[in-house]
């Protein structure tokens, strides 16, 4: 049923690009900071910057999918990709799926996360049904965290530095090893920041792929206006490729990512960012 599953999610495999994805935007709060990331923006761990969603309640997000889903022939999966962290709003989450679920059984749940809640609620996921998750994981160095992750906030409680960074990566490591555990079929993205996590890319995959994860996404960090990473220059497309061409060997790679918007809905339409052949 995993397998079937994974074979009509346009994300997980690069054959399944008749089929739709829809985002619902009902996760707004994020519990970290990336200093890649503009709050007035959507999640940059999948998202494009410079654009905004709509933030729907768990009903709105019902009526939503219960119209698109008259409209758009082979809507496969339902996605919670911000534009903060899905679990960073457990409840709108935990509602939405909940709802969409009763309403259609046969949809593929996904989401995505930084992974710091995943060791207190990948246990619920799993029991929700949720059994295609992405975790983003740049860098498995608690030093090099120290420089992308300007705060941590869990249970009240608000670190910075290398504490915050290796809570962050411990809970993303402990969540990917549970949730692989249980069959959950999961993706690891990776923004990739020149002069920042760019050499680090071969042993976060390796890293990741020790823990079973299923494909990694390995993105171009897009500098945005007011962030502390604006300066950061761009990785060019051909760049891109050839890290993941060299990742390949270790664990299938993504080719085909979007960058898409927490309310975006449809097909893939194709390599936004690269401009090689699709070969993964
Ligand atoms: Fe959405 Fe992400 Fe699920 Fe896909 S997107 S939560 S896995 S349904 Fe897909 Fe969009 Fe790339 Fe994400 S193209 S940004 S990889
Ligand atoms: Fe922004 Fe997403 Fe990072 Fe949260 S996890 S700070 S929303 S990029």
């Amino acid at each position: 049923m995993i397998e079937e599953k994974t074979r009509k999610h346009p994300c997980y495999s690069k054959d399944a690009h008749e089929y739709s994805r829809m985002h619902v935007p009902v996760a707004p709060k994020c519990n970290i900071q990336c200093n890649y990331c503009s709050r007035k923006y959507d999640c940059q761990n999948e998202s494009r910057p410079g654009v905004t969603s709509q933030i729907l309640s768990p009903e709105e997000a019902l009526e939503k999918y219960a119209h698109v889903k008259e409209k758009i022939d082979k809507l496969s999966v339902l996605g919670i990709a911000g534009p903060g962290d899905a679990l960073a709003n457990i409840e709108e989450t935990r509602k939405t799926i909940s709802l969409i679920k009763e309403y259609d059984p046969s949809v593929t749940l996904c989401l995505s996360t930084n992974g710091l809640l995943l060791p207190q609620y990948a246990p619920l996921l799993v029991e929700l049904g949720v059994y295609h998750i992405t975790i983003t994981i740049n860098t498995i160095r608690p030093e090099t965290g120290a420089k992308i992750y300007k705060y941590v906030t869990l249970d009240n409680k608000k670190y910075i530095g290398i504490e915050a960074a290796e809570i962050l990566l411990e809970n993303q490591l402990k969540g990917l090893e549970y949730l692989s555990r249980h069959n959950v079929v999961c993706k690891v993205n990776f923004v990739y920041m020149k002069g920042i996590n760019d050499y680090e890319v071969k042993e976060v995959v390796e890293a990741v792929s020790h823990r079973k994860a299923f494909i990694t996404n390995i993105m171009p960090h897009i500098p945005t206006k007011g962030t502390e990473f604006a300066h950061l220059s761009k990785a060019s497309l051909q760049e891109i490729d050839g890290v993941r061409d060299e990742c390949q060997s270790i664990l299938p790679q993504m080719y085909h990512c979007n960058q898409c918007r927490a309310d975006a809905i449809g097909k893939l339409t194709g390599r936004t960012h690269c401009v090689k052949k699709q070969i993964g």
